[in-house]
């Protein structure tokens, strides 16, 4: 797996990345969280949205219950639904994590939806995201922004549509 060494931080939470450290990877208390990173968002838009993968090891159980990041005024877990033809997006209260199985919130699927962006998500930069469990309480991740390329077709028409309204 690609770590973010070498990138360079350009956004405000420079302080808090560097003392973080720049890994992706994060194993805390039994759970870890990978390949956490966000698409770049164009100038202007209020909305975003992030990936990662999450796993209980060792035979804990939890739960996903909630999510926020400094960057953006809301965060929500959201699933992605075909209705009558149609790709639409859904939020979904709580992920369950267990059983040494990861749990992907990937394009075309789950994701994490960012309202209200305090500013634009550009490649490269780095921010904070906390995920809280369950059982094991908040955990801090560090997501890293690419490119608006990286993406799956049908997801990236339903935030342009959501940017329209
Ligand atoms: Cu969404």
């Amino acid at each position: 797996m690609k770590t973010a060494l070498g990138r360079i931080v350009r956004c405000a939470f420079l302080t808090w990345a560097l003392s973080a450290g720049t890994s992706t990877v994060l194993a805390q208390k039994g759970v870890h969280v990978e390949h956490a990173w966000a698409r770049a968002t164009p100038p202007g838009a209020t909305m975003g949205a992030v990936y990662f993968v999450i796993t209980a090891h060792g035979g804990h159980s939890d739960r996903l219950i909630g999510v926020s990041s400094p960057v953006a005024a809301k965060a929500e877990f959201h699933t992605n639904v075909m209705e009558g033809g149609m790709m639409k997006m859904r939020q979904i209260e709580s992920v369950e994590v267990s059983g040494d199985a990861p749990v992907g919130f990937e394009p075309g699927r789950n994701h994490v939806m960012l309202t209200g962006l305090k500013g634009p998500l550009t490649e490269g930069d780095q921010f904070q995201m906390t995920l809280t469990l369950e059982k094991l309480g908040a955990i801090e991740t560090q997501v890293t922004v690419r490119a608006i390329g990286t993406t799956t077709m049908e997801h990236q028409m339903d935030h342009s549509k959501h940017q329209m309204e």
